[in-house]
């Protein structure tokens, strides 16, 4: 398994996140890429390629000009180990920015254009491991620890070659993914998340959210219940596989997020350690070229074996 990757994520380590105007700290730490780098050296699963820089003309396809540059410049005034809550651009004060957020955020889109740049060059199957994550990052905004729109970038840029289908898996309902493309019908958007009635990012998610105009019908939303178990979530994993195969799509996307698991300190459901690999077999069965792009997941202790059992499944 190729694994793309570089420690440029380090740059960004916010001090604090911010829940109804009080600092609380940041969940999405750089220890979670450890967790899951010690986990795949210690499987003897972990091949690295470090990302290629790609133009910025890539990530302008999805993000508002106005928006890049106001990270860019905003990240640059920041005085050393600084943790800033911007008051512009937002979704949510769940994105604070450092002096090194801009260009942690840029490296991470690279990553997830390096691979999908090895998944037009016939390379059947890569993992990019993103940080900081991107599914709530929008067109013009940031939110829950995401900046720049990850999957969504490599996504359209995918979609030059043919169509692609996102399957998000993450915990929360990818609500900037959801947003990107919700009037076109060259990219299907499919996501199992907790309902948005009870959990984050609460603005979307629901079943009824269907796409708009050329887009209609290519959105698809799972909303799960609070303490969603293995099978519930496997069932449910099953007709989302059967919609991407009725798409036929050329390339997959996965937004990788593990915070669906029992242990997790932010999520609600039940998942257990085991079913990591069970999806990564059902997907695997659809035998699409395959992105994995690692989006949330928090409980550092087990990450990395979570990640290693999904890497696992898709591989068989
Ligand atoms: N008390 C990702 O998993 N925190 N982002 C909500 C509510 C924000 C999650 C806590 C969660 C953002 C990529
Ligand atoms: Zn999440």
């Amino acid at each position: 398994m190729i694994t793309i990757y570089t420690d440029a994520h380090k740059k960004h380590q916010p001090d604090f996140e911010t829940y109804d105007g009080i600092q609380v700290p940041y969940a999405e730490t750089a220890s979670r890429v450890d967790s899951i780098l010690d986990e795949l050296r210690r499987r003897d699963m972990l091949e690295i390629m470090p990302p290629k820089h790609f133009p910025r003309l890539h990530i302008e396809a999805v993000h508002q000009v106005g928006y890049i540059e106001f990270l860019r410049q905003r990240t640059s005034i920041i005085d050393g180990d600084t943790t800033v809550s911007p008051s512009y651009f937002m979704t949510d004060t769940y994105a604070p920015l450092t002096s090194g957020t801009y260009e942690a955020s840029i490296a991470a889109v690279d990553a997830a254009l390096t691979g999908a740049h090895m998944i037009t060059n016939g390379q059947s199957l890569a993992y990019s491991l993103c940080r900081p994550p991107g599914h709530h990052a929008s067109h013009h905004s940031l939110g829950g620890y995401c900046y720049f729109n990850n999957a969504a970038i490599a996504a359209n840029y995918l979609s030059q070659s043919g169509k692609v289908a996102i399957l998000d898996i993450d915990y929360h309902h990818g609500n900037g993914t959801q947003d990107i493309f919700y009037g076109r019908g060259d990219v299907l958007y499919v996501s199992l998340h907790a309902n948005p009635n009870e959990s984050y990012p609460y603005i979307s998610g629901y079943a009824g959210e269907k796409g708009t105009g050329e887009g209609k019908g290519f959105n698809i939303n799972y909303p799960l219940a609070l303490n969603t178990t293995d099978r519930t979530y496997l069932r449910t994993l099953e007709s989302a596989v059967n919609k991407i195969k009725s798409f036929n799509p050329a390339y997959l996307i996965v937004s990788a997020g593990f915070d669906t698991y029992n242990l997790d300190p932010i999520g609600g459901f039940r998942l257990t350690q085991g079913v990591y690999r069970q999806c990564g077999k059902l997907i695997a069965n659809l035998g699409l070229p395959m992105l994995i792009i690692q989006e949330g997941g928090y409980n550092t202790d087990d990450l990395g074996i979570l990640v290693a059992e999904f890497l696992t499944g898709v591989s068989q």
